[in-house]
């Protein structure tokens, strides 16, 4: 390979309406698109075995700043050989910037020009964490793809706010991308902000576009408003994002917000929700979710979905989930993760060989159609 080429790069195979399929090549491996990201926060994708992870069809997972800079810490995990080696996930690994995490967990927080000063949420030490200091971390954790430090507020905000956490978060992108100086082996993502504004989301994305980033993301959505809303931006948004480059809406979401997204043409997604929800006692299957913890389930022998192609979803009878779920026991916690994993990536899978085909708005309807019938 020319030296002087980028290792991390995107290349679209085909697109259906807005829907897009394609592949991010890194040194760490494939990830296809649209991809779904479990969420890794502290080294671990809760309850589950990286292998695990993997089997599920997962491509890469994310990790969080935040988090471990505050424990482990990102020096200690460098010293151990980064985070792949740390936790035993050769495969790529996206790592967020920190930021919206500050602003959901820490205490004491204040937002400067220069950065954002907390202290942590688990012992009240103070920390300092600059759009330089966020891209160090990132790349002492070894990330291959790394987020710019962003400011992400709720909605609804006024439009004032609004900009002002905007424009902020384009000066952090800006001296993100000085910070990062085209690391040959890693990727750099900019975030779109400017909450539901589209003439502030055209200038976050014109923005971004001119300092110039290896992909884009969009931030300050999932934040409190309405699924309509969000898909109204997205809409507004992704047109406006360069057709190149690889588009990751951050922190989404439930099925039904992934397939809104694919279909508004977003590429890549996170969230904490499938493993979240399952260590909750909620299945996500085919037939909707289904929330193990009620009665109903007591005394029906009958696994989830006989005819998934996910053997935990045949294995167990919905009683003695129901009763690993209302005991509490650690086993409940790990079959339902993988379960809603698992089911997050067929959805994801399905989509990718529907835009192939070129039939993703049926798959679209074929696969709502089955939430609402469910299975009772
Ligand atoms: N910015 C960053 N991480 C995020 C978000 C954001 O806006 C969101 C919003 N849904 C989730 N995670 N850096």
């Amino acid at each position: 390979m020319n030296k002087t080429m980028k290792q991390v790069s995107f290349s679209l195979a085909a697109t259906d309406g807005m829907a897009r399929r394609g592949r991010i090549d890194t040194p760490r491996g494939d990830i296809q698109t649209p991809a779904f990201m479990p969420v890794g926060t502290a080294g671990t994708v809760k309850a589950l075995y990286p292998e695990q992870v993997r089997e599920t069809g997962a491509d890469i997972l994310l990790g969080n700043t935040y988090h471990l800079m505050l424990r482990p810490g990102a020096e200690r995990v460098a010293k151990l050989g980064g985070l792949h080696v740390f936790m035993d996930w050769p495969r790529p690994i996206l790592t967020d910037s920190g930021g919206f995490q500050v602003m959901s967990l820490s205490k004491l927080r204040k937002i400067t020009e220069q950065g954002v000063t907390f202290r942590s949420h688990l012992d009240g030490s103070a920390y300092e964490l600059t759009p330089e200091r966020s891209i160090e971390i990132q790349t002492l954790l070894d990330s291959d793809i790394i987020m710019q430090l962003d400011e992400c507020i709720p909605l609804p905000s006024e439009k004032k706010e609004m900009e002002r956490a905007m424009e902020l978060s384009l000066r952090w992108g800006d001296r993100s991308k000085t910070a990062f100086d085209s690391q040959m082996n890693r990727a750099l993502f900019g975030i779109v902000q400017g909450g539901d504004d589209a003439e502030l989301r055209g200038k976050s994305a014109a923005g971004l576009r001119s300092i110039g980033f290896d992909g884009y993301a969009v931030g300050g959505l999932a934040v409190g408003e309405p699924q309509e809303v969000m898909f109204r931006v997205l809409g507004e948004i992704t047109p406006e994002l360069p057709v190149d480059r690889p588009r990751y809406l951050m922190g989404v979401g439930k099925p039904d917000d992934i397939l809104g997204g694919i279909e508004r043409g977003i590429d890549m997604f996170d969230c904490v929700h499938p493993t979240r929800a399952g260590r909750h006692g909620h299945a996500y299957t085919r037939f909707g979710v289904i929330n193990l913890k009620n009665a109903r389930h007591k005394d029906d022998p009958r696994p989830l979905d006989e005819a998934s192609p996910n053997p935990n979803c045949r294995r167990f009878s919905r009683a003695y989930l129901h009763h690993l779920v209302k005991t509490e026991e650690i086993l409940g916690a790990m079959i339902l993760s993988q379960i809603n994993l698992s089911y997050y990536q067929e959805l994801v899978s399905g989509a990718r060989g529907a835009i192939e085909a070129g039939r993703f708005s049926d798959f679209a309807a074929e696969t709502r159609a089955q939430w609402a019938a469910g299975d009772l």
